[in-house]
């Protein structure tokens, strides 16, 4: 009886659902009612209907414990959001662009601002169940951030994805969210294959997007011994909080010194690739998409995000392309401000 989470025709029934009904509703609505209704269901009629209904509690139920998680622990994973099909096209439409076009980077090669630049991509936010995650995570009225990254075979580090400074120079409190509102900018990250049984997908700290904690500052202080892994299943969509100390791969520490003292991008590259040889890890492609709510906080991250993706890119001037824009649309989703705090201003004044 009880479905798959995210199921073609449950999201169809979900979609006017979950996103407005109040928290506390859905809670008080039990499965058990649900039965009792059964049991003294007659026709094949009201028995479908009392079906339909169950299964939609279980879906609001299980998304609303997701979006729990999300809030405490910073990170949440939702499975079956693309299928084997989606899955295939979408790995081999990255991989086939990071190997022949992707740039050279950590060990292995990657693509900024990928959603905009990678148009046979695109259909993952109009033709999969990833905008309706956006949604029920941000809200109805989520922005696209304009930070976008496709990696493959890459190492980092220890970091977090938000920024603390803006160009504008406005330092936006991101842990007291008092002055803006709540901060609200999330990652959704497709990793293209299955880690069910390793752990070099992502690793993280729990809770660390909430600062304030002192036992956040202990663990944060431990965590190259103290984290938490994400083992994804292929097809699902990982979600973070941007400020969510996380870690992917890590070279060793003899690695790491020898890839310090070596100049050349090409060798590098070789003595990472044999590391992961002998780790024995599989091929990691991945995409990572931030999402956020309209305001400060997104307008912030879109501008700095613009910025490094141009200087890494070497790009010219940087534009939305027509069919992403399109995507977006389609997918009832928005894009968030890159326009500079005093040219919004004289933008406003010259309107009035
Ligand atoms: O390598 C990974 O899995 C994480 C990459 C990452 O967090 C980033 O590019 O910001
Ligand atoms: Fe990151």
């Amino acid at each position: 009886m009880v479905p798959n989470l995210f199921g073609r025709i449950e999201v169809v029934m979900l979609k006017p659902k979950v996103f407005t009904v109040d928290r506390k509703v859905v809670r008080e609505l039990t499965l058990e009612k649900v039965r009792i209704n059964l049991w003294f269901a007659h026709t094949a009629m009201f028995r479908f209907l009392a079906r339909a209904l169950t299964k939609v509690i279980v879906c609001m139920r299980q998304i609303q414990k997701k979006l729990e998680e999300l809030d405490s622990e910073g990170i949440c994973v939702f499975e079956n959001v693309l299928d084997t099909q989606q899955l295939k096209d979408l790995r081999s439409a990255l991989l086939n662009h990071l190997v022949t076009r992707g740039r050279s980077y950590n060990g292995g090669n990657t693509q900024n601002d990928a959603i905009n630049v990678i148009e046979d991509i695109q259909w993952v936010i109009n033709g999969t169940l990833f905008a309706d995650i956006v949604r029920a995570v941000v809200g109805d009225d989520a922005v696209y951030a304009h930070h976008s990254d496709a990696l493959h075979n890459t190492y980092t580090g220890w970091h977090r994805d938000h920024v603390p400074y803006g160009k504008s120079d406005t330092a936006l409190d991101f842990w007291g969210e008092d002055d803006r509102g709540p901060y609200r900018v999330f990652k959704f990250a497709f990793y293209l294959q299955d880690h069910r049984n390793d752990n070099t997908a992502l690793k993280y700290l729990r809770g660390s997007h909430k600062e304030s904690s002192p036992q956040n500052l202990l663990k944060r202080i431990f965590h190259y011994f103290v984290f938490d892994t994400m083992q994804p299943a292929p097809g699902s969509l990982v979600v973070f909080d941007q400020r969510l100390l996380h870690n992917g791969v890590t070279p060793s520490v003899p690695t790491k010194l020898l890839l310090k003292c070596i100049k050349s991008t090409s060798l590098k590259k070789k003595l990472w690739d044999l590391e992961r040889k002998v780790r024995g890890m599989q091929d990691r492609v991945f995409i990572q998409i931030a999402f956020g709510r309209p305001g400060n906080y997104s307008d912030q991250h879109a501008m700095e995000m613009v910025d490094r993706q141009q200087i890494k890119t070497g790009t010219g001037e940087y534009q939305v392309s027509s069919s992403l824009k399109r995507c977006l649309k389609s997918a009832g989703l928005g894009l968030a401000s890159t326009r500079r705090p005093e040219r919004k201003k004289e933008e406003a004044q010259s309107e009035t």
